[in-house]
Formats: structure tokens, C-alpha cells, sequence
């Protein structure tokens, strides 16, 4: 890639946390230009871009996608937050401009093979705690990606020797072509963003491609549990690692009477224990899992056990995802702001035990609500407070599953008063939306943020 670019002309799109990390990628691969585009106009970006407006290689171009950004340009690197049915990007294809996403153009430019992960739902907690795994005096690991730091910044910074640990999402993986992970991990497949990529057909498609490309050398870790990851198993090149919550497996990772084992590739291999599901820090089932994957995935890296049991000890989890805020007069807080689908919110009412009262709605990104619904109706939620766009979608097909017990409220300020109202003391008051922050919020970290002021000035002051 580094040679395909040198001399030629780059169009960037979108030009937040990837879209800068891509240019500052291409700008080492002496390209002659880049075009840097972004929908917003310059003065909300200015401050953003102030690295590159000095420097001549880079042309921006803000407010808007003009079709003619295309004239001789020999690459068009895409934002994973970019809807695909962009006029431009159509008119791109057409053109047979190459489209590849940022982590495709950090691949071809990373100094190590690279650890990648994806799922529909786990993978910051499962990236966070490989990187706890992999971290240790001397040694610099690198936890990027959809976590939140670009893998273009990782590969840019890394050095050969350094660990780097991605989670990618689909929008990510959907535009890479030579992408090759050394470790690759699916967690789970369920529906997800179909607004983005229409059908479930293409959104499987686009978690494929963190297997596309592997090498006999390489490794696969995939949830033996999931009949959808398991069919992926065939399109794996290299080693296939699984790991199973319900069935022994020989080789693999699995759990049996409580306790987290291994047992290896080679033939006659042993099982071997990891250590205690109850040792484990962060709860839920669902985790045991994600701890299930990351061991896998240490393993394949030849990572020893006991290194590995001291991570799962002492992992705290990672914020916004089952994150306890604080007890305040009995009630328990819980941010689950992550929870961005209906399945990671049906998990962590899963996780959450006790009567609780739940605050869910938001941006919905398409898919069967009817599981949300049953595992509200029989979760012991006192209540359901809604929010945002998908409020009378929620409220209708609660409904229509016997649960009345609903409130639709226009912030999440009123939302949390309104759930400590109805918790008493020994509840637990969830935030986990299952759905997207985008119709109220920038980010699910901003909704996570506000639920935690929100929880905390009710301590300020405010009386039930
Ligand atoms: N933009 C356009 N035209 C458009 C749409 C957007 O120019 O039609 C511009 C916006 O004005 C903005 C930029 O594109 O300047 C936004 O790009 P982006 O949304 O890709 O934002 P990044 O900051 O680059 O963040 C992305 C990921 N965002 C998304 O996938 C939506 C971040 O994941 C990721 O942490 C980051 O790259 C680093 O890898 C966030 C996310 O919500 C957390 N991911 C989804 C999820 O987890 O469900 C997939």
C-alpha cells in the first residue's frame, strides 16, 4: 500500500479521530496530496485539523462531499462512521476508485502482526482486558481502534516488538481488502446496525473479514457458542481456537462446574484449569465469556496461565459497560451506557440481579425488539423510563408483551429522578438503552457521562 500511494493523490473522508490518523499515515508514505474532506463546515473542524492547515500537501475541503473531489485521486480512505450509501462513495465504486477503510490502511503500515477482535457485543471489554493480559514491566501494548484511539495511531506509533490489540467494528472491517489479523476473534453475532448495513447477510459479510486473509500461522478464536461465529469457522485459514461457555471441547477454553479450562492443540493434551468463574472481577455471564475469548487469545500467543489469572483477577471492566456508579440510600446505580443494542442490554439484565428499575431507549438501529422485550416483562424490572426517538416503539411492543409499567420522559435528568423515585432501597437502577445515543448525544460515553451527573447531583441535594 505504501508503494501504491507514494506520488499519488488520497481523498480522506471524514475527518475526526480516523479520518486525522489516516493522514498522518499517508503523509509518511509520500503521497502527493491529500484531499481532506469532511461534511462539516471549516469553522466547526478548524480547530480539529489546526496540525495539517499549514502544511501544503494537504487541500481541505469542508461543508459537503462535491462529487468532483474525485478528479484524480487514486484512493478514497473512508471513516468508519460513514453512511456506504454516500453519493460519493457510489460515484467512487463507479469510477473503480479503490474505498478502504482506516484499519485496512493502518494494516499495511503496522511494524508487528496484529491481535483484532470483533463481535457484536464485548469487544471493549474483551480488547481491555487482552491488553491487560499482554501488559507487563517493559513492554508497550497498544489497546486501539473502535475502543475509542484510532489503529492508525497505533500503527504509527508502534515499534517492531510492541503489541497491538484492535477492536474493530463492522463498520471498520467492511472495507478492508487485505486486511490480516495474526490473532483473530469473533465474540458474537447478532443483529446489529442494519441501518447501516441494510441486511443481516451483509453485516455477517463485514465481521467475516477479520478472517479473510489469515494464514496457516495465524489463529482464529471463536465462540463455539454462537451458531453464527461457529459457521464462520470454515472460512478461517488458520488455526481455529474455540471457547465455550456450555459444551467441554477438545482442544479449547470452556468452562465446567465453575471453573475456566484449557486444553491445548497438541495431541494429548490435558485439560488444564485457568482458575475459578467466581475469581473472575467482572460479572455476568456474558464476561465469562469475553474472559473465555481473551485467555484464548493470550493463549494463541502463548501467553503463560498464571499471567493470564492475575489479569482476570484484577480487571476492573471498562467504563460505561456494567460500570456501578454508586449505592445512594440502598439503591445501586449501574451505567450500561454501551449497551447500544438490544442484546447487550438483554445481557445486562441478565448481569443485574434484583428487582430493578431500567432506563432504555434512544436511537434504534434496526432488528427484532421482541427478546428485549420478554427479557424486560420477565427481568424483574419494576419500570421501564424511555427515551429519545425509539420511546413509542418500545412502549408499544412492551405492551404488546404484557408489560404496562412504562414512562417516557424527555432527558435522562428526569429519567434518573424518576427511577429513584420508583427504586427502593435494595434496588438497582440500570441504565442500558439498547439502543444508540445519536438522537440525544455525540457518543454513548457523552449519555454514559450525563447518567453519572445526573445519578451524582441526586446526591447534591435533590431528596427523594
Ligand atoms: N462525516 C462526514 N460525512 C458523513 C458522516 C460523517 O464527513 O456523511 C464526518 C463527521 O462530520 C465527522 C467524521 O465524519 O467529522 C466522523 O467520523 P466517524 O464517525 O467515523 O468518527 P471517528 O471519530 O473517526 O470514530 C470512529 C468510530 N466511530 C464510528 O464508528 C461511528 C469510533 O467508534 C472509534 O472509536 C474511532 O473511529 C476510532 O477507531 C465509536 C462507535 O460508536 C465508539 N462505534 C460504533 C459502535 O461501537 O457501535 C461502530
Amino acid at each position: 500500500m505504501k508503494a501504491m500511494v507514494k506520488g499519488k493523490k488520497v481523498l480522506v473522508a471524514g475527518l475526526a479521530k480516523s479520518g486525522r490518523a489516516a493522514i498522518r499515515l499517508l503523509l509518511q508514505a509520500e503521497v502527493s496530496g491529500i484531499i481532506a474532506n469532511d461534511a462539516r463546515e471549516f469553522a466547526l473542524l478548524q480547530q480539529e485539523i489546526k496540525e495539517f492547515l499549514a502544511d501544503p500537501r494537504v487541500e481541505i475541503v469542508a461543508g459537503g462531499h462535491p462529487e468532483n473531489l474525485l478528479t484524480g485521486v487514486s484512493l478514497l480512505v473512508k471513516s468508519p462512521g460513514i453512511n456506504p450509501q454516500l453519493p460519493l462513495l457510489h460515484k467512487a465504486r463507479k469510477a473503480g476508485i479503490p474505498i478502504c477503510s482506516e484499519v485496512e490502511l493502518a494494516f499495511h503500515f503496522s511494524p508487528v502482526p496484529l491481535i483484532a477482535i470483533t463481535g457484536t457485543n464485548g469487544k471493549t471489554t474483551t480488547t481491555a482486558l487482552t491488553g491487560e493480559i499482554f501488559t507487563r514491566p517493559g513492554t508497550k501494548v497498544y489497546v486501539s481502534g473502535n475502543i475509542g484511539f484510532p489503529l492508525a495511531e497505533a500503527v504509527r506509533q508502534a515499534a517492531p516488538g510492541d503489541t497491538i490489540v484492535a477492536e474493530l467494528s463492522s463498520f471498520q472491517l467492511a472495507d478492508t481488502h487485505n486486511f490480516r489479523a495474526h490473532i483473530a476473534a469473533i465474540l458474537n453475532i447478532t443483529p446489529d446496525h442494519l441501518d447501516y448495513h441494510q441486511t443481516m447477510e451483509q453485516y455477517i459479510a463485514a465481521k467475516k473479514k477479520i478472517l479473510c486473509n489469515q494464514q496457516k500461522t495465524d489463529w482464529a478464536v471463536l465462540n463455539w457458542d454462537d451458531p453464527l461465529v461457529r459457521a464462520l469457522a470454515p472460512f478461517a485459514g488458520g488455526k481455529i481456537l474455540p471457547f465455550s461457555r456450555k459444551e467441554k471441547l477438545n482442544p479449547g477454553l470452556y468452562l465446567q462446574d465453575g471453573c475456566l479450562y484449557l486444553r491445548g492443540r497438541q495431541a494429548g493434551s490435558r485439560p488444564q484449569k485457568i482458575c475459578e468463574a467466581a475469581a473472575i472481577r467482572i460479572p455476568g455471564q456474558h464476561n465469562l465469556e469475553n474472559a473465555l475469548a481473551a485467555a484464548a487469545i493470550a493463549r494463541a500467543a502463548g501467553v503463560g496461565v498464571p499471567r493470564i489469572v492475575q489479569a482476570l483477577k484484577n480487571f476492573p471492566g471498562v467504563p460505561h459497560r456494567l460500570e456501578k456508579v454508586v449505592t445512594y440510600r440502598g439503591v445501586t446505580f449501574i451505567n450500561d451506557s454501551k449497551g447500544t443494542n438490544p442484546d447487550a442490554a438483554i445481557q445486562a439484565l441478565r448481569a443485574v440481579h434484583g428487582p430493578k428499575v431500567l432506563i432504555a431507549g434512544g436511537m434504534h438501529k434496526g432488528g427484532d425488539l421482541q427478546p428485549f422485550m420478554q427479557a424486560v416483562a420477565g427481568g424483574q424490572v419494576k419500570k421501564m423510563i424511555l427515551l429519545g426517538a425509539a420511546a413509542p416503539l418500545f412502549t408499544a411492543l412492551a405492551r404488546k408483551e404484557g408489560f404496562s409499567q412504562l414512562e417516557t420522559v424527555p432527558d435522562l435528568g428526569k429519567a434518573v429522578t424518576c427511577a429513584f423515585q420508583v427504586a427502593v432501597p435494595g434496588d438497582t437502577v440500570l441504565l442500558s438503552p439498547g439502543c444508540a445515543s445519536w438522537d440525544m448525544f455525540n457518543s454513548f460515553e457523552e449519555r454514559g457521562e450525563a447518567f453519572k451527573a445526573a445519578v451524582l447531583s441526586l446526591k447534591e441535594g435533590q431528596n427523594k
